[in-house]
């Protein structure tokens, strides 16, 4: 399987509760590595653009309020697989129908309060690394280099 880059956020639930090392282990030990990060406070207008997709459902008032209601952890994930991995260990949106052992089942509150996004495609993927991360924070790595 192909190495990939995946976007991951934190949300405020989770900067909240004080479980940022938690979920980076989870990422960790599956073979997922950090390759870019930062702590980033949206504002309405940048919290409605990366949720675009879905401006017309009914929770989007509210999932705009939850994302800008404190701050976030953005990070790009690198490793095999890396965009259906990443949804794997995150588990369903609805921590209720969650698998055992994903971030969402342990971690989340409720279907908004789910802790953690992860890119859906890898063309989403892209799109939505560069809404966070600018060219000069996109650096390759040669992990097996010394
Ligand atoms: P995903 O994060 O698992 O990809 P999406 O359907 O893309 O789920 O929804 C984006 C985010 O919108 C979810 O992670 C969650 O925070 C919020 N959300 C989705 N469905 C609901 C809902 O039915 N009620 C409230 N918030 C929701
Ligand atoms: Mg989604």
């Amino acid at each position: 399987m192909a190495t990939q880059r995946t976007l991951s956020l934190i949300k405020p639930d989770g900067l909240e509760k004080g479980i940022v090392g938690k979920i980076i282990a989870r990422f960790e030990e599956r073979g997922l590595k950090p390759v870019a990060v930062k702590l980033v406070r949206l504002t309405q207008a940048q919290a409605e653009g990366f949720y675009a997709v879905h401006r017309a459902r009914p929770f989007f008032p509210s999932l705009v309020q939850f994302m800008t209601s404190g701050p976030i952890l953005a990070m790009v994930l690198e490793g095999d697989d890396a965009v259906a991995k990443n949804r794997e260990i995150m588990g369903a949106t609805d921590p209720a129908k969650a698998a055992a052992g994903t971030i969402r089942k342990d971690f989340a509150t409720d279907v908004e309060k789910n802790t953690v996004h992860g890119s859906d495609s890898p063309e989403n993927a892209a799109i939505e690394i560069a809404y966070f991360f600018g060219q000069l924070e996109l650096h390759p790595y040669d992990w097996k280099k010394k």
